[in-house]
């Protein structure tokens, strides 16, 4: 049945209304086609996120520290399932998705195209990189289209550990030797701006933004929630003794936020297409991960073919009740 302009419209009053969507329901094309782009780009981001903190897992400085490390990496892969479950429910393939990361079609988040250089590195990824995602995923835990919201409560809740695993590697660096706290600063010095840019562009050059929020898929804007990260990553920066690298920031006392500097959007817009310090080495891991799972993915269709078998099997010789 074609849309009508009237189904729209009582659409866009039912999530105006803070009622869930659920895959059964109609809903319009171009919802639809957000969803699985920002939900598809956000599984990917989970899976090509793992391969930078998984560089760290043999170099952890203690058991403790491995173990902890390894648990993270885990749970960035369980996200990684949820989402793409979640992106499953409106009609497309798991496969389709993952050729599409591997033809670089469908993008990841930014963040994920830079080195991983030092231990200290695994700090700042988890109090800033994870400390992003929470500030833009928290707002996801009410998006509109019920199996993203209920992927997000959960993903959320683990991202919360992930933080404070970071914020605790930093705050062991930052109050060590002076070689450890030069450490901490660096990979501050590093992940600082590239952090503000997981946000996605400005407001007034974010193409997505303001059907999504009509939508009720996003719920803040893109520089609202950067500027919410800032005012609270500041103080923590501070407890820790850290600079962070923006000569312009400064407290506004007049608006009650952090005024920052202007972030690199030339940078963004490269990494974005494709040009990311590391892009090619992340495509060609996953690449590689892919095809040499392929034996596991034909050992389980294989054995649920054969489950399946067996039960119609014995479907077949159960004696019928009289
Ligand atoms: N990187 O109109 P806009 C994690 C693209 S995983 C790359 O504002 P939208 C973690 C955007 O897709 C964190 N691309 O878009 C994992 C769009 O492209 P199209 C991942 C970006 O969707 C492991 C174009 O730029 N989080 O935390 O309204 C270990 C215009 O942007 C980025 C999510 O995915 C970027 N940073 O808003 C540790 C959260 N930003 O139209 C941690 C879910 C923008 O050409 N996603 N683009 O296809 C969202 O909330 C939204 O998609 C965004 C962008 C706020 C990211």
């Amino acid at each position: 049945m074609a849309p009508t302009i009237d189904m729209e419209a009582r659409f866009l009053d039912y999530v105006t209304a803070e009622n869930k969507v659920e895959p059964k329901d109609w809903m319009p094309e171009g919802y639809r086609k957000t969803l699985v782009r920002q939900i598809s780009q956000h599984a990917h981001s989970e899976i090509v996120g793992m391969l930078p903190e998984a560089n760290w897992i043999t170099r952890a400085p203690s058991l403790r520290s491995k173990l902890i490390l390894l648990a993270k990496v885990q749970d960035e892969a369980g996200h990684g399932l949820y989402l793409y479950s979640a992106a499953e429910t409106l009609g497309t393939s798991r496969d389709e998705m993952i050729a599409d990361l591997h033809s670089g079609k469908a993008k990841y988040s930014s963040i994920f195209n830079y080195p991983t250089l030092s231990w200290a590195d695994m700090g700042a990824i988890g109090w800033l990189v994870d400390g992003a995602a929470i500030q833009n995923q928290v707002m996801l835990c009410r998006a509109s289209y019920g199996p993203y919201s209920r992927a997000m409560v959960r993903i959320c809740k683990e991202e919360s550990f992930h933080q404070r695993q970071g914020y605790e590697i930093m705050l062991h660096l930052a109050k060590g030797t002076q070689e450890q706290k030069d450490m901490a600063q660096d990979a501050l010095n590093r992940w600082w701006w590239p952090s503000l840019m997981m946000f996605g562009p400005s407001d007034d050059n974010s193409p997505n933004s303001a059907q999504s929020m009509a939508w009720r898929i996003k719920r803040k804007s893109n520089d609202e929630l950067r500027q919410e990260f800032v005012d609270k990553t500041v103080p923590q920066a501070k407890f820790l003794g850290l600079s962070i690298p923006d000569a312009d920031l400064r407290w506004n006392e007049a608006l009650g936020q952090h005024d920052f500097g202007s972030i690199d959007w030339n940078e963004f817009f490269a990494v974005v297409a494709g040009n990311g310090p590391c892009n090619s080495e992340r495509i060609e891991a996953r690449r590689k991960a892919h095809a040499e799972g392929a034996w596991v993915r034909e050992a389980a269709s294989a054995y649920a073919a054969k489950q399946a078998a067996r039960r119609s099997s014995a479907a077949a010789t159960k004696p019928q009740a009289a």
